[in-house]
């Protein structure tokens, strides 16, 4: 089959990459022309265990190529990011322009998958994008003018994308005729997993459930630890303690929330049914307060100390990856870069090799090896639990005030 996927980021690119490694004929669109570039090089533009080697295999062999220009193709798989506005409604209009980069080229039988995650009734925005482009195109199955629709979310583990593309079952929502079908037979070429048929809006709805199931969950933790604070209850103990209970099982709490799904998604259940959503709303407020949190317990103890030197432990969004997006750890150093301008903010990053240019542009911060941060700092301020921070020498951190986020040194922990 001929494949064209539009936009090549964490999971377009994987995705053209595996489908290429099964021999299918892969076009990858994207409009950063530098990363189109690197691709053709056989590199990759970001770091994901495993990618790296299936790209550059595919790239040589001819499977998969990369182009700023959409082609022809029987398959389009739509990947695309679908942020939010300030006013945290979903934003359509990558897969508005994609739908209309499509329109023009298409034939009739061929297939569309929307794979970016979506709010209920994006996959018929995109088809009645494409049919207002081409009204003589239609939905109705079995003509030869027939475009067919599908919706198949993605729900792979950043750092486990490679493995998880071959292994997880798979949600496929058909809008019409044999959409899902066709959309099953070209995912199966490279997904082990079972394949789960629904309509478009039950696919895009349980991909949305699935992310705010985790935050609700996630939100119950972080509440947790601020009523424990409060009690002077250690909340890693009290956690502990409560999931021995057969049917309790709580996360953990951490400085919020962070990464491109979890954050987001909820409000696309919010955006569409504001007045059944207040759960899943108040998760998402309780886990994004919860960096000001981290720092309204910080900032007086700082204050209190002259030239305080400030050891800030991780900026990644989770623990042994280099992804920074959405990151609760990197936004509390940037406000307490703001509030503590007479402090030395010594950020600690094992997977990275450079600060972002946000953090880069502020002078009291530096990007600083492990040890001598925490040889140096007043205060240890524990932001990701990366396996380098928990097997730190815990007589360098007496003397210190501790904060541990994450409870990765679990009796020192405060917040
Ligand atoms: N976190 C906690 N406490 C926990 C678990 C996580 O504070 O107990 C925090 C993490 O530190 C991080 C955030 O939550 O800041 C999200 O991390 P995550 O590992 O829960 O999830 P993501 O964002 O890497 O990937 C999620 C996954 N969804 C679910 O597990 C339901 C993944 O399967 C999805 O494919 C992905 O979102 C996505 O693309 O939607």
């Amino acid at each position: 089959p001929t494949v064209a996927v539009i936009g090549l980021g964490y999971i377009g690119l994987p995705t053209a990459a595996i489908l290429a490694s099964t021999g299918a004929d892969v076009i990858g669109v994207d409009i950063n022309e530098k990363n189109v570039n690197v691709i053709n090089e056989g590199k990759v533009p970001f770091v994901e265990p495993d990618m790296a080697t299936t790209v550059a295999g595919v790239v040589s062999q001819g499977f998969l190529k990369a182009s700023t220009k959409t082609p022809h193709a029987d398959n389009y798989i739509v990947a695309v990011p679908t942020p939010f506005t300030d006013g945290h409604e979903p934003d359509l209009s990558y897969i508005e322009t994609a739908g209309k980069q499509i329109a023009p080229l298409l034939e009739g039988n061929e297939v569309i998958i929307l794979e970016s995650t979506s709010p209920p009734g994006a996959t018929e925005f995109l088809a009645q994008t494409v049919l207002s482009t081409r009204p003589d195109l239609t939905l109705e199955p079995g003509t030869a003018q027939t475009i067919y629709f599908a919706h198949c979310p993605e729900r792979v583990l950043p750092g486990r994308i490679m493995i998880e593309l071959r292994t997880n079952d798979r949600i496929v929502g058909t809008l019409n005729g044999n959409a899902g079908e066709r959309a099953r037979d070209l995912y199966q070429l490279f997904c082990e997993g079972e394949f789960l048929m629904t309509d478009a809006r039950t696919a895009e709805l349980s991909k949305l459930t699935e992310n705010a199931y985790r935050d609700v969950n996630i939100a119950f933790a972080n509440e947790l630890s601020m009523i424990a604070d409060k009690l002077d209850i250690n909340v890693w103990e009290l956690i502990d303690l409560a999931n021995h209970h057969p049917r309790v099982n709580i996360l953990q709490p951490g400085p919020g929330v962070g990464g491109h799904c979890i954050a987001v998604d909820p409000w696309f259940i919010v955006a569409t049914t504001p007045e059944h959503s207040s759960l899943i709303k108040t998760a998402r407020e309780v886990n994004d307060s919860k960096p000001q949190f981290v720092l309204d317990k910080l900032l007086p103890q700082a204050k209190r100390i002259k030239d305080v030197r400030v050891a800030a432990l991780g900026l990644a969004f989770k623990p042994n990856i280099d992804d920074l997006r959405e990151s609760p750890a990197r936004r509390i150093v940037n406000q307490l870069s703001d509030e503590l301008p007479e402090a030395t903010i010594m950020a600690v990053e094992p997977n990275i090799d450079k600060l972002p240019s946000d953090l880069e542009v502020r002078e009291n911060v530096t990007l600083t090896e492990l040890y001598a941060a925490v040889e140096a700092a007043d205060i240890v301020l524990l932001l990701v639990d990366h396996y380098e921070f928990a097997r730190i020498d815990r007589k360098l951190l007496t003397q210190k005030i501790v904060h541990d986020t994450r409870g990765l040194w679990n009796s020192e922990s405060t917040t």
